[in-house]
């Protein structure tokens, strides 16, 4: 069903494309209006030729839409339906016209050459786009032809009139009246032929009022309602279009009327001004001169409060800082003009307000600058400030409008405190003199006022009255100060501190230096004996007041020592309290031959008085020591033979008298008589002896024998007595005749008295007695010599009193 396009010239007609197998149906010829039968087609039957029944008109309908069926005669559609299109071919039939047949055009002034003020209009009936309905304009004649003859130009196609460039610069000597222009307007192009027709354009020349506005003044924020017109300009010519542009760009507008509007409240911290520009174009968009420009300018309102400098970290002031020190400078911005009233601020110091009664200010406020210097109140350290600044503009008028600014300050400590000690004079110290080095002396406490701990660190120095270096600083920061001790005598030491950051202002005070008095304490090591241990053999015959031994201190040290005995419970011996000789108390009675006996002997230090004491030691114990004596008892030498000493008998009369006999301990013996004394004396162990006798030492060398009782049986008695002499003793018999006392006390005796002065006669009985007792003594002698060993008696047998013959 391939659609078949003919273009139907008159009378040509074309054959259909009919099926030749089935030609037996009805061709039936059907169109869009229905003009099958008065249409103007019809089908040859026999040929199947499509045929134009009368003649046709592009202008009246140019295109026209056939429908082709074969059928047969009950309406059965054999073939089809076939569209077919017919194209009317237009021809030139028809003459173009000018919609007018006078044009009235303005032109004003100034326009630019080229730029078409006025078009023409024409039509032409025949076919658009073919040749036939394309239109030529052209001016024919210009009248006046003043003062050229070409003061116009036409565009052919357009018929688009303009200035032309020789009219252009020609227009200002034109003439007022209008010029006539007759034109023509011409189809089938450019060829020469075709059909015309004229008319007339009658040119007016207006004065141009395309001139330059003067700057507008606009307040911001303006309370009208909007679109809101601020000027207008106008293009005298005719055919004019407004176009507005605004730099940058801002709600402005114009209308056809070259009104101008603001459409919308200005805001003049957006944009204080605005360029804006106006041309007269031509219905194409050209432009018929140079734009319009003029400016727009924003006039201010007061509608911005200062706004304050964003807050920066604290500002550092350091104490002390001389009044009129700069601190900072508040710059607050007001948006509004500048230079103007509105943005003209003037500060106002609110906070710290002024101390009551305070003559000055900590701060001073230059209301105009914005300057905070120092005032005369003096700050301290540490001190965190918060400066409260209102910024007012309209230079501080009533209706100004304000903000609060906030400047943080803080109050820096500078190092103007010197470290002072919380005491400086110590309480003296006492230190033994052996102390170990690194003893803590003292420690000292000092503060600093200071807040910065840079400026509180301090160090300690020893200043005075340690030559030797003997005291020592150890310091911990904030914990005090250790002085330790290495030796000697009496120190005034001396110690200051200083702070290790460099001090400002005044040096330190009198409380810098801090003086620890150590008193040094002599000790004296406790005496030392020459041995630790002595030992002593002593037979358990000794004496009373034989020396043992003599304890010797072994010092180096020049001192006196106090001997005493600790323990002797036995009381045997004694020691001299100063020589350190021990001795024995008395006769070793009860002591045990082989038994040791240990006492301990204490020395004890008498003091030294070349030492200076400087400390009070009055409390403390004395120094002493001690070491263990042995004594080992020994046997008793054997005991010396007895040595019969012939003595005169002696006479003691019976009931008792105060008589006594005088025993003489002293040896003749010359080997004893040089060992000087004491000499002791005992009564034999016979216990009746011990009974009726008593024997009293009188001196070192002699004894006193009297009767014990009240009445002893008178007769011939032998009275032993033991004599000890260091480790000898030796006994001695003392004869005494005891007889019965007469009236006057003595002896009644036919010789007379015993003592006293003898009478003649007594003498003579005494020198018989005498004689008849040495008879009786040589008779003993001789027998005892015989018994015994020899031994030599010469001793005078009337001497008075008895002597020990050893
Ligand atoms: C110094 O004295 C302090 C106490 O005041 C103590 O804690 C510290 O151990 C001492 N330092 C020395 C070295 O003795
Ligand atoms: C001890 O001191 C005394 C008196 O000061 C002096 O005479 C004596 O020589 C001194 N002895 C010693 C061993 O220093
Ligand atoms: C004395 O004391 C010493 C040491 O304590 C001791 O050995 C000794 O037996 C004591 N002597 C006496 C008699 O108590
Ligand atoms: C020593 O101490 C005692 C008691 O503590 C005191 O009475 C005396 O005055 C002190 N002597 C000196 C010299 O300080
Ligand atoms: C040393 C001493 O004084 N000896 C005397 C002890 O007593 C007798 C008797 O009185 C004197 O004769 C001694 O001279």
């Amino acid at each position: 069903m391939v659609p078949a396009w003919l273009w139907l010239l008159c009378f040509f007609i074309p054959q259909l494309p009919l099926p030749h197998e089935k030609t037996e149906g009805i061709i039936v010829l059907s169109g869009d209006s229905g003009m099958a039968a008065e249409g103007p087609f019809a089908v040859d039957p026999d040929s199947g030729f499509l045929v134009v029944t009368r003649a046709l008109d592009q202008e009246e309908q140019a295109e026209y839409k056939l429908q082709v069926t074969l059928q047969t005669g009950d309406g059965y559609v054999l073939w089809g339906p076939q569209t077919v299109i017919v194209h009317v071919k237009d021809e030139n039939d028809q003459v173009p016209q000018f919609s007018q047949t006078i044009y009235r055009a303005q032109l004003s002034q100034g326009t630019r050459p080229g730029i078409p003020f006025f078009f023409l209009e024409a039509s032409d009936g025949d076919a658009p786009g073919t040749a036939n309905s394309d239109l030529r304009f052209h001016i024919l004649s210009q009248t006046p032809a003043q003062p050229s003859s070409a003061m116009f130009q036409l565009e052919p196609q357009l018929g688009a009139l303009a200035l032309s460039s020789e009219g252009s610069t020609n227009l200002d000597h034109a003439l007022e009246g209008p010029y006539q222009l007759l034109v023509q307007v011409k189809d089938m192009g450019d060829q020469a032929t075709g059909h015309q027709a004229t008319a007339t354009i009658e040119v007016s020349i207006v004065q141009s009022t395309w001139v330059p506005l003067e700057s507008i003044h606009l307040a911001e924020n303006l309370k009208v309602p909007y679109p809101h017109l601020i000027a207008q300009v106008h293009w005298s010519g005719g055919n004019v279009h407004y176009h507005l542009e605004s730099q940058p760009p801002g709600p402005f507008d114009v209308d056809a009327d070259g009104k101008l509007y603001v459409t919308l409240e200005l805001d003049r911290e957006a944009q204080a001004e605005y360029l804006l520009q106006v041309w007269a174009q031509n219905s194409h968009g050209e432009d018929y001169a140079e734009a319009l420009e003029f400016h727009v300018v924003v006039m201010d309102e007061n509608d911005n409060a200062p706004v304050c400098p964003p807050h920066g970290p604290s500002i550092s002031i350091p104490e002390l800082s001389p009044p009129g020190t700069v601190v900072t400078q508040l710059l607050a911005e007001d948006a509004d003009a500048p230079g103007s009233p509105n943005s003209r601020i003037v500060y106002q110091l609110l906070s710290p307000e002024p101390e009551e009664g305070a003559t000055g200010r900590a701060f001073d406020l230059n209301p105009a600058s914005g300057s905070v210097t120092l005032g005369t109140v003096p700050l301290q350290a540490g001190q965190d400030i918060l400066l409260q600044v209102l910024a007012i503009d309209l230079a501080g008028a009533e209706e100004g409008l304000s903000s609060m600014c906030e400047v943080a300050i803080m109050i820096t400590d500078i190092n103007d405190h010197a470290p002072e000690f919380t005491t400086s004079q110590i309480d003296p110290v006492s230190l033994p003199e052996d102390v170990e080095p690194g003893t803590l002396v003292a420690t000292l406490m000092a503060t600093d006022a200071d807040l910065e701990p840079a400026f509180r660190l301090m160090e300690f120095a020893i200043e005075a009255g340690d030559k030797e270096g003997i005291f020592g600083l150890d310091w911990e920061p904030d914990s005090g100060h250790n002085l330790s001790y290495e030796a000697v005598p009496y120190h005034k030491v001396v110690v200051v501190v200083r702070n290790v950051e460099e001090l400002v202002g005044p040096g330190p005070g009198p409380e810098a230096t801090a003086t620890v008095t150590v008193l040094v304490e002599r000790v004296m090591p406790p005496p030392k004996l020459d041995q630790e241990r002595y030992e002593a053999s002593v037979p358990i015959s000794t004496p009373a007041g034989s020396l043992l031994l003599t304890i010797q201190p072994s010092d180096p040290m020049n001192r006196t020592l106090r001997f005493s005995l600790v323990n002797d419970s036995e009381g045997w011996f004694c020691i001299k309290e100063v020589s350190g000789e021990v001795h024995t108390a008395q006769s070793l009675q009860g002591a045990q031959p082989g038994v040791t006996y240990t006492v301990l002997v204490e020395a004890q230090d008498a003091g030294t008085p070349q030492l200076t004491f400087i400390s009070n030691i009055t409390d403390e114990p004395r120094l002493s020591t001690s070491a263990a004596l042995v004594v080992h008892f020994l046997k008793p030498p054997p005991a010396p033979v007895l040595t019969l000493v012939p003595m005169p008998a002696r006479y003691l009369c019976t009931p008792r008298q105060d008589y006594g006999v005088v025993v003489n301990g002293l040896s003749e013996d010359p080997d004893l008589a040089s060992v000087p004394g004491p000499y002791s004396f005992a009564l034999g162990p016979n216990p009746t002896v011990r009974r009726d006798w008593r024997l009293q030492p009188l001196n070192g060398s002699h004894a006193y024998l009297t009767l014990a009782l009240h009445w002893v049986e008178p007769g011939e008695h032998e009275v032993p007595v033991v004599v000890s002499h260091n480790a000898h003793t030796w006994q001695l018999l003392v004869q005494v005749i005891v007889c019965r006392c007469n009236v006057e006390g003595q002896c009644m005796r036919k010789v007379g008295r015993m003592k006293g002065m003898p009478t003649k006669l007594v003498a003579m009985g005494t020198l018989l007695g005498t004689l008849a007792a040495i008879g009786f003594f040589l008779i003993l002698i001789f027998t005892h010599l015989a018994l015994a060993r020899k031994k030599d008696l010469d001793q005078p047998a009337d001497s008075m009193p008895l002597k020990v013959a050893i």
